[in-house]
């Protein structure tokens, strides 16, 4: 059902022993390429062609009429709205102390540099269809661009085939709760192209953010620099680092809920506790049976990409998950506030047994869209900075520029540019001197 790897004893890095789904978003590059180029010429006619040919569906617009938005609104069950009500709240109290204010420095008197913090003007958002529908995505990408103070969003998501090949109504009732009124029914490569380039019916973005498949996240490296991207997310995956003091019944609960996202999801438990291995393993054979989706939790967990990681003590497990900087980690030890404390490479830490990965999903407050396949050793999730730029305001003053331009002249000659320099000295009248 699930993998054991040994690493009692074993001084190598875990870096090379701790092993991930494929992901070869290069390969997928080739098939992507000819779409977003079909997509750059022929806009509309190109988008209605290819979701023909890959989601079955004829489109005869790809813009979800208004109407259709309000009206799913109306017909959402009350109980999906209240919990979709809730997960906005939190993630909107959470979301808005993330935003930056602008600030000045005083390099000198009469100089001064600010960091301006101004959001983008468009966003395309992607939600995605396939196996699961998500409207919670939705919440995630709208929530940060609308704290950040984007004025255009729009969402895509893939069209549905059993909704009249129309975006899933749910997705379109979290659009109407979060006053977003344009989007479109287009998904995968397609989608990211129709940001970029813009069609008849849809304005280019600057920037396109939000989970997809392996062919979104090629659309998203090749269309890169266009647009600006957030990142190209893979398979999800879930770490857990835990002692003898865990459930082995909430352990396998939460390492089943993010395999049933994809057969290519991970999902890794690290433990120093050989009981507690093999409990769990027990609790996921008795949990899979009944299971709805067991057919991809199976897979996923008996994949080479999940595994049952075995070390000496939390400190070895410490650097197991460091090393492995999952997109979900869970803290479930003794004292797991001060373990937590020492995580330097994850997308999001969640911490003690009444922190699951499944809370942050929906209604934590926090984000959901994080970094996956190691990324968050370099990269963040979702927050309002994604939508953010800081552009450096330079102010000074004559007497402040006077102060440091032999400093410039210098720098300038150094650097054989000597017209720097003489940008300077122009307004000086050419006072200042120019040693070589
Ligand atoms: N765990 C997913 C997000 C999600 N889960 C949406 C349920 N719905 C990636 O963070
Ligand atoms: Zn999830």
């Amino acid at each position: 059902m699930i993998s054991r790897i040994d690493l009692r004893g074993s001084l190598e890095d875990p870096r090379d022993l701790l092993p991930r789904a494929e992901f070869d978003v290069e390969a997928a590059l080739e098939k992507v390429r000819p779409i977003c180029e079909d997509v750059r010429h022929r806009g509309v006619a190109a988008l209605i062609e290819i979701t023909e040919r890959f989601d079955g569906v004829t489109l005869a617009s790809t813009r979800v009429p208004e109407a259709d938005i309000t009206a799913a609104l109306e017909t959402l069950d009350p109980k999906v709205r209240a919990a979709l009500e809730e997960s906005i709240r939190r993630a909107r109290l959470v979301h808005r102390e993330q935003r930056r204010t602008d600030h000045t420095v005083q390099v000198v008197p009469g100089g001064t540099v600010t960091e301006r913090w101004v959001p983008v003007d468009r966003v395309g958002l992607y939600v995605p269809g396939g196996l699961a529908v998500y409207p919670s995505s939705v919440v995630m990408n709208v929530v940060p661009a609308q704290e950040a103070g984007v004025q255009g969003i729009a969402v895509t998501s893939p069209p549905q085939k059993a909704f009249g090949g129309s975006v899933h109504p749910t997705i379109l009732a979290a659009c109407a709760l979060l006053g977003v009124t344009e989007v479109y029914s287009v998904g995968g490569a397609q989608a990211v192209a129709m940001f970029a380039y813009g069609t008849e019916e849809c304005r280019p973005v600057n920037l396109v953010t939000g989970p997809g498949n392996i062919y979104v996240a090629a659309a998203k490296r090749f269309l890169k620099g266009r647009i600006g991207i957030d990142a190209e997310a893979g398979p999800t995956e879930i770490a857990i680092l835990a002692d003898d003091s865990a459930s082995p019944r909430d352990v396998a609960a939460d390492l089943i809920s993010q395999a049933e996202h994809d057969p290519m999801a991970a999902s890794v438990l690290v433990t120093d506790s050989l009981a507690l291995a093999d409990a769990v393993e027990t609790e996921l054979k008795a949990q899979v049976a009944n299971t709805k989706h067991r057919e991809r939790v199976t897979e996923a967990l008996a994949g080479r990409q999940s595994g049952i990681v075995l070390v000496d003590d939390v400190e070895q497990g410490l650097a197991v998950v460091n090393a492995y900087a999952a997109e979900h980690l869970e803290i479930q030890t003794r004292d797991a506030r001060a373990v937590a404390a020492r995580i330097r490479n994850a997308g999001a830490v969640f911490i003690g047994p009444y922190a699951p990965v499944s809370l942050g999903d929906y209604a934590a407050g926090s984000n959901h869209v994080l970094p996956t396949g190691g990324c968050a050793c370099h990269s963040s999730g979702l927050s309002v900075q994604s939508f953010l730029r800081g552009i450096h305001v330079v102010d000074y003053s004559r007497e402040a520029l006077a102060d440091v331009a032999a400093h410039v002249v210098n720098l300038a000659n150094a650097e054989d540019l000597p017209g720097h320099g003489d940008a300077i000295r122009a307004r000086f009248d050419w006072t200042v001197p120019n040693a070589s």
